[in-house]
């Protein structure tokens, strides 16, 4: 009987600051879940981060953390392509050529390159610009069907299908045109201290976010001091952002939908919300902790998963290149 080839997923996080909760129910969530049914590639996308000045020594410690983060929140390295973007050199390299299918135009209307000239208005770099091309390379590379992302990814998704399509209709089929795949409830997980603000794990308040290794204390604190208002309903409304937000985190947490944790809560006041939600936050990530801890003493087999992954990760992204170099009428090498 034939074999039913299975359709292929990329995602990625930027290594910028610590994993979030954020990070871990819009994106890394749905990663674990998808795992088995897809083919997939997570990427701790370095490359990425450079558009915001980082500290060397700071980044390499980080990239390494984020991808244990990523086998410790049970990603499997036997069945997914876990690795550095910068260990794979195409992504780079189809990131030249789409630039030069991508216009002005289309990049100046990405809300992120707004949000982030305005909170570094000293290093509006091109690389900040140009990021998007980037993204798009990421997945178009691997002919991926599926993006697992949160909601703030959907303006570069949509461009990544649009340089796509257009490079499709200039040189015939090159590329699969990728779907989006965003959470029902937790697509956009707030800051603590600001929500109406999205949670970022580059957010100057520490409070604003909860990181994925924060101890237990830490997590009741910050839940505890989360912004809510005055009165004292719990119910999910517009206008209740901290609410909202205190009870998207639970139903995503919990497995309940957003009607059984209403009614879970109703009658209860604010003091019982936050603590239940601070216990569900810390009892998910107790076996992510615990794991994490473990995989930090094993660093020959974590370099061994991204090693042989990258590997893999380039023979795959390479035939897509190769192609793409011979549809713009580059010479080939042999
Ligand atoms: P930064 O603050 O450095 O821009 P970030 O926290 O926004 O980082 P990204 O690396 O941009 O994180 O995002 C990684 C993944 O996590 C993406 O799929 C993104 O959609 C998702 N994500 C990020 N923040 C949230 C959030 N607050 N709620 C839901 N999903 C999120
Ligand atoms: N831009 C994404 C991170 C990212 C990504 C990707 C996500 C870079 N390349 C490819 C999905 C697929 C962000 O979350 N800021």
């Amino acid at each position: 009987m034939e074999k039913v080839k299975k359709k292929v997923i990329f995602s990625g996080i930027q290594p910028s600051g610590c994993l979030t909760l954020g990070n871990y129910i819009g994106a890394l969530k749905n990663w674990i879940k998808l795992q088995d049914e897809y083919n997939c590639c997570f990427s701790v996308v370095d490359l990425h981060s450079l558009t915001v000045r980082q500290d060397p020594k700071e980044l390499r410690r980080r990239c390494m953390d984020f991808l244990v983060q990523y086998i410790a929140c049970g990603l499997d390295p036997e069945k997914n392509l876990l690795f550095f973007q910068s260990h794979v050199s195409t992504h780079a390299e189809l990131a030249w050529i789409l630039n030069c299918y991508t216009y002005m135009g289309e990049l100046s209307r990405m809300t992120q390159f707004k949000d982030k000239s305005a909170k570094h208005e000293d290093n509006i770099n091109s690389g900040l610009f140009t990021y998007p091309v980037l993204m798009a390379s990421d997945i178009l590379l691997y002919q991926t069907d599926l993006v697992p992302v949160g909601s703030d990814q959907k303006q570069h998704l949509e461009i990544a299908r649009d340089i796509a399509l257009r490079f499709n209709h200039i040189y015939g089929e090159t590329f699969t045109v990728p779907e989006g795949y965003i959470p029902e409830v937790g697509a956009r997980i707030m800051s603590l201290q600001e929500p109406t603000k999205k949670m970022s794990k580059s957010d100057d308040n520490e409070n604003a976010f909860i990181a994925l290794l924060d101890s237990p204390d830490v997590i009741r604190r910050k839940v505890k001091r989360a912004v809510t208002d005055s009165d004292n309903e719990i119910r999910f409304a517009e206008g209740k952002d901290g609410i909202n937000n205190l009870l998207s985190i639970y139903s995503s947490l919990s497995g309940k939908n957003m009607q059984q944790t209403e009614e879970h809560f109703a009658d209860k006041g604010y003091g019982q919300l936050k603590e239940e939600v601070a216990e569900v936050v810390v009892e998910s990530l107790r076996p992510i902790q615990e794991k994490y801890k473990q995989m930090m003493n094993d660093k020959d087999y974590v370099q061994q998963i991204y090693t042989a992954s990258a590997e893999k990760a380039l023979s795959i992204s390479s035939r897509t290149l190769k192609k793409v170099y011979k549809k713009v009428g580059f010479v080939p090498k042999n």
